[in-house]
């Protein structure tokens, strides 16, 4: 019976406490082009982000992610689930449209690297030429 019970805990305990959010990958949304739906994701740590290509040709790939935590690379129009296991900020854009402000970020948990992800950011920016300052309003201002 003792047995039965773990096995059903490691089995559950993953979904209970672990949740997947979805952002979409997207051409044009309201007016906004080229875009993650949504741009900003506050989540905590041990859940998942669905990226989902609503478009085609956009994929997601970190930028820049906490000391220690895994960085990923999606696939031209694939999906992709990334498991977020450690707190921080995670900068992320679109290999194909980074250039042009296709930028996302995710918050887990506590996050301590905001210095960090900042600084890395504000010198980001210069390369990207248009909607450069998207984020701005979750990572400049207080
Ligand atoms: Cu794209």
């Amino acid at each position: 019976m003792k047995k039965l019970l773990l096995i059903f805990s490691l089995i559950l305990v993953p979904q209970i406490f672990g949740k997947t959010f979805v952002v979409k990958t997207s051409d044009s949304e309201k007016g906004v082009s080229m875009t993650f739906s949504p741009l900003f994701l506050e989540i905590e740590v041990g859940d998942k982000v669905k990226f989902e290509p609503t478009d085609e040709g956009h994929t997601s790939k970190s930028l820049f992610v906490p000391e220690g935590a895994q960085a990923w690379e999606g696939k031209d129009s694939k999906e992709i689930i990334v498991e977020f296991n450690k707190p921080g900020y995670y900068l992320y854009d679109c290999a194909n449209h980074g250039v042009m402000g296709m930028m996302g970020l995710v918050v887990v948990g506590e996050p301590e690297n905001k210095e960090k992800v900042k600084n890395f950011y504000v010198k980001h920016k210069k390369n990207v030429v248009m909607n450069k300052n998207r984020l701005d309003q979750y990572l400049l201002e207080d």
